[in-house]
């Protein structure tokens, strides 16, 4: 009797054990994340900033993919991700339309989306949970705001500028909130004159590319508007090369405000530049914390962002985290 009651006992111990484990193991949160691509510093920062929290030691499983700036590998690894049976899928998307689809398939899955950073244009808004991230019109509204500014404090309102824009990815929304605030914020100034808008695709090579062309069609270039940092590095040295003054003989009002762009205020060659805060992990990490508690989320969230200049460029760089 006393033996079966032992080996009872050790069995509902092995039993026991190895729900227990299966439990531990069970707890681990697994996100898929569908990153845009490595095209930039404020793109680095970002998956850092995902890297760093969905961690298992915080409780997390993290299937990141890279989808190098294209959309149909953004569907792709959203389809790997309902594959896997992920708990949840995060998607910074390139470009803002064309998800309904493979947003339907993750919904049947019963699999909650949870967008970040860019946003999405979708025919029904219940295909994700919540989204957090910069306000990119606000942000090309706040560059219009900094030029008049400018333009005043300088004593420049009576002559006109030439302005060029390097946009971003076409058909992302950072692109089209951006472009948006810029064109609407300089056609109220008769004086502003955009000579030539074009994408540099948010990376330095083709930001470089395309100034370098602008100032082969247009050497009197004034302005330039850099829908990113990295675009507003190629096009320094565009202008360098042509023997010119970046932020002097021509100005620069540049987007993100990463590490090396608050250097180069410092340096008087970026004029201006407002901030897109990248470090979402954290706040995509208390979205999914809430759901799992089964607490409300608010669907849409902006980040606060500021607005840089060489005036307090060289104070503000030992607070910044990116
Ligand atoms: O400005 C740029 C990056 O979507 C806000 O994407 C983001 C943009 C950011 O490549 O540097």
């Amino acid at each position: 009797m006393k033996k079966v009651l032992l080996i009872a006992i050790a069995l509902l111990m092995v039993v026991g054990g190895s729900t227990f484990a299966k439990d531990a193991k069970k707890k681990l949160i697994t996100v898929g994340y569908a990153q845009v691509g490595a095209e930039s510093d404020w793109r680095t920062a970002n998956t850092e900033s995902f890297k760093s929290m969905f961690t298992e030691a915080n409780g997390y499983k993290l299937i990141f993919d890279d989808a190098q700036q294209k959309q149909e590998n953004q569907i792709k690894a959203i389809r790997n991700f309902i594959q896997q049976d992920v708990d949840y899928i995060v998607v910074a998307p390139v470009v803002e339309t064309g998800w309904e689809t493979v947003l339907k398939e993750a919904k049947d899955a019963g699999i909650p989306v949870i967008l970040s950073d860019r946003q999405m244009k979708l025919s029904d808004n219940s295909l994700y949970t919540a989204w957090v991230g910069g306000n990119f019109l606000k942000e090309g509204q706040d560059a219009v705001a900094w030029l008049n500014d400018y333009v005043k404090n300088n004593k420049l309102t009576n002559k006109d500028l030439n302005i060029v824009i390097l946009q971003g990815t076409i058909g992302s929304s950072a692109q089209v909130g951006r472009t948006q605030g810029e064109l609407e914020g300089l056609a109220k100034n008769p004086h502003y004159k955009i000579m030539g808008k074009q994408t540099g695709e948010f990376t330095q090579a083709k930001g470089q590319e395309v100034m370098e062309s602008f100032l082969k069609a247009n050497p009197k270039i004034d302005v330039v508007f850099a829908e990113n940092d990295n675009m507003a590095f190629g096009a320094i040295d565009a202008i360098k090369a042509i023997g010119k003054k970046p932020g002097k003989d021509i100005i620069i009002i540049s987007f993100d405000a990463v590490h090396e762009a608050f250097n180069r205020m410092i340096a008087g060659e970026i004029n201006c530049d407002v901030e897109c805060n990248p470090l979402h992990g954290p706040r995509v990490a208390e979205i999914i914390q809430a759901l799992e508690a089964g607490k409300p989320v608010d669907k849409i969230m902006y980040v606060k962002e500021g607005t840089f200049d060489t005036t307090n460029a060289k104070a503000i760089l030992p607070t910044r985290k990116y």
